[in-house]
Formats: C-alpha cells, sequence, structure tokens
C-alpha cells in the first residue's frame, strides 16, 4: 500500500470537511493538501490534471484519484431509485413533508441546484414529472432565485464582475 491519501482543499469547504470526517471516522491515514483558493490555485496547474472543473476537495490514493464528478457519475444509479421515491411522494404532495414548502425542501437546494446547474444530470429530475415541478416550485421562490444567483457567480465565476 503506498502511503497516506491525499485530500486537495481547505477545511472551510464543507464538501471537503465531509470528506476528511469520512476517513476520520475510517480511521484512514490521510493528508490534507492546502490549496490557495484566493489565489485560485483550484483553477490552475497542476490542480486542473487532477480535477478538469477546477473544484476541490480531490482525493488522492496512490495512483487513483477521485473527483466528485466521479463520484457523482458512480452513484448516479442510486440517485435514481431515489428520485423515484421523491417522484411517488410528490404524486400525493406538492411539497416533501406536505403541501408547505419546509425545511426538508430547503435542506435540498443546494446540492440539487449543483446537480442541474453545475452536472449534466439535470435529467435526472426533467424526466420525472413530480420532481421536476417541485423543482420548479422552489426554483421560482424569490429567496431562492436570490441565492441561486449568488451561487451561478460561483459556478461560473468567469461571468462575474
Ligand atoms: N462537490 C462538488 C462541488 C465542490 C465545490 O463546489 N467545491 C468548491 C469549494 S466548496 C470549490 O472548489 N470552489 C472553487 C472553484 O469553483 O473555483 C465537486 O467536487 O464537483
Amino acid at each position: 500500500m503506498g502511503g497516506a491519501v491525499k485530500v486537495y482543499g481547505v477545511g472551510a469547504s464543507p464538501f471537503v470537511a465531509t470528506v476528511l470526517l469520512c476517513l476520520e471516522e475510517t480511521g484512514a491515514d490521510y493528508e490534507l493538501v492546502p490549496l490557495d483558493m484566493a489565489a485560485r490555485e483550484q483553477r490552475t496547474e497542476p490542480h486542473l490534471s487532477r480535477n478538469p472543473f477546477g473544484k476541490i476537495p480531490v482525493l488522492e490514493d496512490g495512483e487513483l484519484t477521485l473527483f466528485d464528478q466521479a463520484v457523482v457519475d458512480e452513484n448516479v444509479g442510486k440517485l435514481e431509485k431515489v428520485l423515484d421515491v421523491y417522484e411517488a411522494r410528490l404524486s400525493t404532495h406538492a411539497y416533501l413533508a406536505g403541501d408547505f414548502f419546509s425545511l426538508a425542501d430547503l435542506l435540498h437546494f443546494g446540492i440539487t441546484y449543483y446537480l442541474v446547474a453545475g452536472t449534466e444530470y439535470a435529467t435526472l429530475l426533467e424526466s420525472r414529472a413530480n420532481v421536476s415541478a417541485w423543482w420548479g416550485r422552489i426554483m421560482a421562490r424569490p429567496s431562492v432565485k436570490k441565492v441561486a444567483q449568488l451561487i451561478h457567480l460561483w459556478l461560473k465565476p468567469s461571468s462575474s464582475a
């Protein structure tokens, strides 16, 4: 076995923190390799060779390099099953907890927005009529529109001022 798993990123990122937590919980030997986010080191080489999307975290275990896109790709099957459950639930109620917008919906926003706007998997939602309508209702909320704009600048910084 070759050395510690390397995690490229900064602990302030919730995605990095989640990976670190998994490694801690499993007792894996790991090393956090910080990037200078202020200097946009994640968007330059050699990081772009690790993750062409220029994101953190990236996990390197010997010859294996994993970034979230790979994790998403590998878990599409699981996500489809979860979305089928949502589809059935949302056939009887407008929102997850009932016919009212609640924390249950709100907590889905960040990661679902990322899936729709930042990956090629938007069709997973679009192909499910009730899930798609639910997402439309969420996206129509003024609060969501405002926050989505902020996220969009983050996902596509080149379009920001
Ligand atoms: N988990 C997703 C998202 C990761 C993510 O958005 N990381 C942010 C930090 S929390 C990042 O790398 N931002 C830097 C950038 O986009 O340039 C992925 O790896 O694709």
